[in-house]
């Protein structure tokens, strides 16, 4: 495109649409449309975001935008400087309108409600027609998933995924059955894991010079921001993304079934395949990343329960959490159904506290910016559930913390699924457990300050006494829930003097969250 030439279509690439096949490219002419990406500081500041995420996205940005400059495209590329005058897409965008009077402004549709509203608005704003094309790197498109839901007065994520089994055909046989004969090992995902097989170490990219510099960059600007940017691994270009990808499949994929769902102090991912930041920010894409385990499988190289596993995250969850997002927002976002009031404990930015297993799932995403779902379901979302945190400050909380968090994955799972804020819409059950769960799937309570086998003692496990607490207080909410009569049945058969003891131990501990 040369310099004088009239800008046909100027093309908006988010921070997370680093996908050479988006849709808002795939019609883009390298001789008359030209390519905005800018980061920002209203992208990078409106929640604390850990800084390994700010650096990912900024580096993996600056490397998309050579690659298409490589393709022939001509790119704008604001890099972030603290003093910048526009500090907004928006400002951003208006500029570039100001500058090359574009016929018209091309995205594809954003992850997040607040930035896609913003967008959606621009029309009006900047006298220009923006088209937004859909995201179709998501398998269900929004649409589809309110067919879906459609009269459904409680959505079930089993029967979503099953129907994505079917349309992907991943893992069916030719007349259409699960292969093996069962939609979902899940029984089959819940071993301990207790030092064998050993777990691969997680994959490592080195930081290359672009890198380097981001680095350099976030440690100058955004030092304020949480978590620590020492040893920076992250793949931050597709091939890169492709190698872990391999990675995973080679070494970790194996023994994933099994251990699904187990932890370990000493091993933070286990055999997890931190693959999340790169398919949500569009390094990878879902189907190919779930082509690749069902292949291994097919290849003898993996077994069924790990890979029907893996694929009934991506498939199921991933896909099942978005179109819940796009057809609750936005006042799904708001829900507080169990009507929690309490402040999120200081300890959640600081892991400074004795309960072990909450020390160590901390420390593992202040250093990583990772914690794998159990680790994010049953230690620090359980905790926050049992106390009764204002949902708002735990998805505040997740958002931050997490590589991988963009508002419509991040607040069904953490609103939803692990605070059960939204009525029971997305799972039918709480997630809420005592400590036995976490003894049960971790080695962590064996050198915890904290005795797992007491409920009312001071040295008792906090999450027992919290545990019934949480029962007896939301009886209202879960009494006639067929999966929760057990509890229920189990906690009146205690007595009342044992059940008095319990509860006081719980309040004493609730007033003193902070010195625990
Ligand atoms: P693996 O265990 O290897 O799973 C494979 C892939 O499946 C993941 O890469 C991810 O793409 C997908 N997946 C697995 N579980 C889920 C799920 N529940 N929802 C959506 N996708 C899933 N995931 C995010 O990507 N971003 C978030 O902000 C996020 N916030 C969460 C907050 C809470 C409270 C909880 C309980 C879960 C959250 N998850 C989130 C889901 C899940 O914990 C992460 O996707 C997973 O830990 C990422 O690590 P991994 O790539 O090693 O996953
Ligand atoms: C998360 C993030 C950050 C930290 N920075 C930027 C940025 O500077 N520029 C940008 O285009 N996007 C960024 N993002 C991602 C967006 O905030 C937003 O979360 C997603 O595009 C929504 O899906
Ligand atoms: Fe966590 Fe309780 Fe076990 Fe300590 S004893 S690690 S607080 S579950």
């Amino acid at each position: 495109m040369t310099d004088n030439a009239q800008t046909r279509h100027l093309i908006l690439v988010l921070g997370d649409q680093l996908s050479h096949n988006l849709s808002a490219l795939r019609d883009a002419d390298p001789t008359c449309d030209r390519i905005l990406m800018a980061e920002v500081a209203e992208e990078a500041g409106y929640v604390n975001h850990h800084k390994k995420k700010i650096a990912l996205i900024f580096s993996a940005m600056r490397h998309f935008a050579i690659e298409l400059r490589e393709r022939g495209f001509e790119v704008q590329y604001h890099p972030f400087t603290p003093d910048a005058a526009q500090r907004s897409l928006y400002s951003v965008v208006e500029q570039a309108v100001t500058q090359l009077s574009p016929k018209r402004l091309i995205s594809t549709e954003c992850g997040e409600y607040r930035l896609d509203q913003q967008i959606r608005s621009w029309a009006t704003s900047l006298h220009i027609p923006v088209d937004i094309a859909p995201d179709d790197r998501f398998l269900c498109s929004k649409s589809d998933f309110a067919h879906w839901a459609q009269g459904r007065k409680q959505l079930r994520m089993e029967f979503f995924y099953r129907e994505m089994r079917q349309q992907t055909g991943l893992l069916m046989t030719e007349d259409g059955k699960p292969v093996g004969g069962s939609w979902n090992y899940d029984a089959e995902n819940r071993r301990k894991w207790s030092g064998k097989p050993p777990a691969p170490a997680p994959f490592r990219v080195e930081p290359d010079a672009i890198t380097q510099a981001v680095l350099d960059l976030v440690a100058r600007d955004f030092s304020g921001h949480f978590g620590e940017l020492d040893h920076f691994a992250f793949a931050v270009t597709r091939t890169e993304a492709l190698q872990a990808l391999d990675y995973f499949v080679d070494f970790a994929l194996p023994c994933f079934g099994d251990y699904q769902d187990a932890m370990a102090a000493r091993e933070d991912s286990l055999f997890h395949s931190l693959l999340s930041p790169y398919i949500n920010i569009g390094l990878l894409d879902p189907r190919e990343v779930c082509e690749a385990a069902a292949q291994a499988w097919h290849a003898g190289r993996a077994p069924l329960n790990s890979v029907e596993g893996f694929i009934r995250q991506i498939i199921g969850w991933r896909e099942y959490v978005r179109g819940l997002y796009w057809l609750r927002m936005p006042e799904y976002a708001e829900l507080n159904g169990l009507n929690a009031q309490r402040d999120l404990p200081g300890f959640y930015w600081t892991g400074d506290t004795g309960m072990n297993c909450l020390r160590h799932c901390i420390d593992a995403t202040r250093r990583n910016g990772h914690a794998h779902h159990i680790q994010r379901l049953m230690v620090t979302g359980n905790f926050a559930l049992l106390i009764g945190v204002q949902p708002k400050q735990v998805c505040d909380w997740y958002l931050a913390v997490y590589v991988d968090a963009f508002d419509w994955v991040e607040l069904p799972n953490t609103l939803g699924m692990a605070l059960h804020a939204d009525g029971g819409y997305l799972g039918s059950k709480p997630y809420a457990a005592s400590g036995k769960y976490i003894q049960r799937m971790s080695d962590y309570c064996r050198d915890c300050r904290y005795k797992v086998a007491k409920t009312t003692e001071q040295d008792a496990c906090p999450f027992n006494s919290l545990y019934w607490h949480f029962i007896h207080r939301n009886r209202v909410h879960f009494a006639d829930n067929p999966r929760m009569t057990m509890m229920y049945r189990n906690w009146e058969r205690q007595g009342d003097s044992k059940r008095q003891a319990t509860l006081e131990r719980a309040e004493t501990l609730l007033n003193a969250l902070n010195t625990l």
